[in-house]
């Protein structure tokens, strides 16, 4: 089953990988370099061990797509995976005796929601992907859209060997809530079978948590560039770098690790927009998602 590279993956980081202490203060078990791939034309890569909710994860793709950078427009889809670093920031900036140094991350969010002047102030998490995707700024002062770039390159110079973007805008870095863990994108159109693949270059990947997020929507988001630019799909490639379980996983992993994959689900896309930035969340049903249940664990911040 193709799912097994993911559960030999996640062996292998247990057996061999090295304890380190990270960034958070969790502490990790690290390998560096891993890669999987997965053929879209053989069912959609979604994990099945445990159940992974792609409508979350689709949800930040067309986000990402869309340029957004701040959490409202995802806490208004009752999407909360970015929540957390917006919230540790606003608590942060409170003086030690203000009331709101102890509001809840829910009372948070719902101020997020409540007003446009407080999402703007508190729910913005900088320069990240949306923002470098769509409009990275130039020294001049120009916007370019990379996204549109690939598009444009896929219908017209297919087979050019730059068909990609990347987040890491290095001169930014430094304002982003979080540097870009999947960096970057790279397309490849193959003229016999007219497919389309996608891969991913990441730098940092949370093997439990963020990993199955990641390769969705890698495949989500080549089924999508796919329709629109008039190929069948081929593969999605994944590098991951750093790829890493956090301590407090690993008891979920050995869970996880009992379980037998179950056949992937299809993607079916209802309709094609005029656009890559036209899709919403509702276009989309995964047909045969039939998962082991969740498995709940702590985010590292
Ligand atoms: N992470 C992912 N995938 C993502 C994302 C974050 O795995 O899409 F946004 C994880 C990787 C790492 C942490 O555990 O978040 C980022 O921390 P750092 O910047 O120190 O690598």
């Amino acid at each position: 089953h193709p799912e097994d590279q993911y559960l030999d993956m996640l062996k292998l980081i247990l057996e061999s990988g090295s304890e380190r202490v990270d960034r958070t203060g969790v502490g990790t078990k690290a390998i560096f370099g891993h890669t999987m791939r997965f053929d879209l034309s053989k069912g959609f890569p979604v994990f099945t061990t445990k159940r992974v909710y792609w409508k979350t994860a689709f949800k930040e793709m067309l986000w990402m797509l869309s340029g957004g950078s701040n959490i409202r427009e995802l806490v208004q889809q009752n999407v909360h995976i970015w929540s957390d670093w917006p919230y540790k920031k606003f608590i942060e900036a409170q003086p030690g005796d203000s009331a709101d140094r102890s509001i809840s991350m829910k009372e948070f969010e719902q101020r997020v929601l409540d007003s446009q002047e407080f999402a703007d102030k508190w729910g913005d998490l900088g320069p990240v992907y949306g923002k470098q995707w769509r409009k990275w700024r130039t020294e001049d002062g120009k916007e370019i859209d990379q996204v549109s770039q690939v598009v444009d390159m896929l219908r017209n110079n297919p087979y050019s060997r730059r068909i990609l973007f990347d987040g890491w805008n290095v001169g930014e870095l430094d304002k982003m809530a979080l540097p870009p863990c999947h960096k970057h994108y790279q397309f490849f159109v193959e003229p016999n079978t007219n497919k389309l693949s996608g891969a991913l270059v990441q730098r940092s990947a949370d093997g439990f948590l963020g990993q199955p997020f990641n390769v969705a929507n890698l495949a989500f988001l080549t089924s999508l560039l796919a329709q629109q630019t008039g190929y069948d799909v081929g593969e999605i490639v994944w590098f991951g770098m750093d790829v890493h379980i956090y301590m407090n996983h690993i008891k979920q992993v050995d869970e996880q690790l009992q379980r037998k994959p179950k056949t992937f689900p299809t993607l079916k896309i209802k309709r094609k927009p005029a656009s890559l930035f036209d899709y919403t969340i509702d276009d989309f049903e995964l047909v045969g998602y039939d998962p082991h249940p969740a498995i709940a664990a702590p985010v590292a911040v």
